[in-house]
């Protein structure tokens, strides 16, 4: 079945869907069978609402990982083995602590050898406090060519990623190791984007906080979908091991343009009284103190979206590309219509100018009308 083949697409495309999507849904999908991408757009994607995919859907079966990375019965980590596979390399840890319930402070991160992670792991059964987050292990592995999951239909389309690997730039791709106890504290994901998350062993308990509450175990085998903006925070029980991506595309694309808009306003009204003295180079200035926030600012959130459209323009037409041009049409008007972007960014440094971007754009779109 190519259940990525819809016409979702075009009747969005026609309605002008708009952008403005209200979290009006307060409860968890769950899906024991496979339902069609097209199904995911409408019930998750388009209402911005959780959904968990649970291993009766079977979307981990045929990964690697799961065979290489657990023991014969498949329910705790082969810890050996990992050591084998992985001992060598340097890891990112959290030190998890009951008073530190402030997300990603830097006063709890460390580096550590994974052997010597592993072994701090498999010695705390009951009270573990080294978590292993955020490890690009994936990244570090495609260089040796061993992929060990792949990525399920509803999450590929991912512009976050798409680019970051073009780029050759740190992506969002991370592996999660950590024993019972272990957690990451209330937080909403980077720069407001969805997250997936498939967990190899043990359970994760999941608590949304905002906008609705709702608490649930991930078991193994479950594949968890966060929406945009969400707050949560996870605590894992027993051995865990998982796998998460953070991502974003034409369904959330707005969504990460209004968050970084939002952090800017708050940006500017904290330095305005060097407004001016720096005059010319304020908006500037800003923009500096975005990117070093958030990871992206406005000109890279351009310089994205100009390589996805770059990309899109090359592929074959079909109903997604199409889709994924308009969208990024839609937005890059929006930001010719935003004060901060007129006055911030110098177009001579961009690798093409928004106009000359929207003119290909558009003449590809009534290309393909003909
Ligand atoms: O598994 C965890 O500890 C955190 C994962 C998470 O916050 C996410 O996937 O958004």
């Amino acid at each position: 079945m190519n259940n990525n083949k819809t016409d979702i697409y075009n009747e969005l495309i026609l309605k002008d869907w708009t952008t403005n999507i209200n979290d009006n849904e307060n409860s968890l999908v769950q899906y024991n069978e496979l339902p069609t991408y097209e199904t995911f757009i409408r019930e998750c994607l388009l209402k911005n609402r959780p959904a968990l995919f649970t291993a009766k859907c079977g979307l981990m079966n045929q990964w690697s990982c799961i065979t290489e990375w657990l023991n014969k019965d498949r329910t705790e980590p082969d810890f050996d083995r990992l050591i084998n596979l992985y001992g060598h390399m340097t890891v990112p840890v959290t030190k998890c602590s009951l008073n530190i319930t402030e997300y990603n402070t830097d006063e709890n991160k460390l580096t550590m050898r994974f052997d010597e992670f592993v072994n701090l792991w498999r010695n705390n059964e009951t009270a573990s406090e080294y978590y292993c987050k955020d490890w690009h292990l994936q990244k570090m592995s495609d260089e040796t060519k061993s992929l060990f999951y792949t990525i399920p239909i509803y999450f590929q389309s991912d512009w976050l990623n798409e680019k970051c690997l073009a780029e050759n730039e740190d992506d969002f791709r991370f592996v999660y190791m950590g024993g019972n106890g272990t957690n990451t504290p209330v937080h909403m994901d980077v720069l407001g984007t969805y997250s997936w998350s498939a967990n190899i062993c043990g359970q994760k308990r999941w608590r949304f906080s905002k906008p609705y509450s709702i608490e649930f175990i991930q078991q193994p085998g479950d594949i968890l979908f966060v929406p945009s903006e969400w707050y949560h925070d996870v605590t894992n029980i027993g051995y865990t091991i998982s796998i998460n991506h953070n991502w974003f595309n034409a369904f959330n694309i707005f969504r990460i343009w209004k968050h970084l808009c939002l952090i800017l306003d708050d940006i500017e009204h904290r330095i305005e009284d060097c407004r001016s003295i720096m005059s010319d180079t304020w908006y500037e200035h800003c923009q500096l103190i975005l990117q070093a926030n958030e990871g992206m600012n406005f000109p890279s959130l351009y310089k994205l979206l100009y390589i996805i459209a770059q990309r899109r323009l090359k592929e074959n037409n079909n109903e997604q590309t199409k889709f994924d041009l308009w969208m990024i049409d839609k937005l890059i008007q929006n930001m010719l219509h935003t004060t901060a972007f007129l006055h911030a960014c110098d177009f001579d440094t961009f690798p093409q100018r928004p106009k000359a971007l929207l003119k290909q754009i558009h003449s590809f779109i009534e290309k393909q009308k003909q």
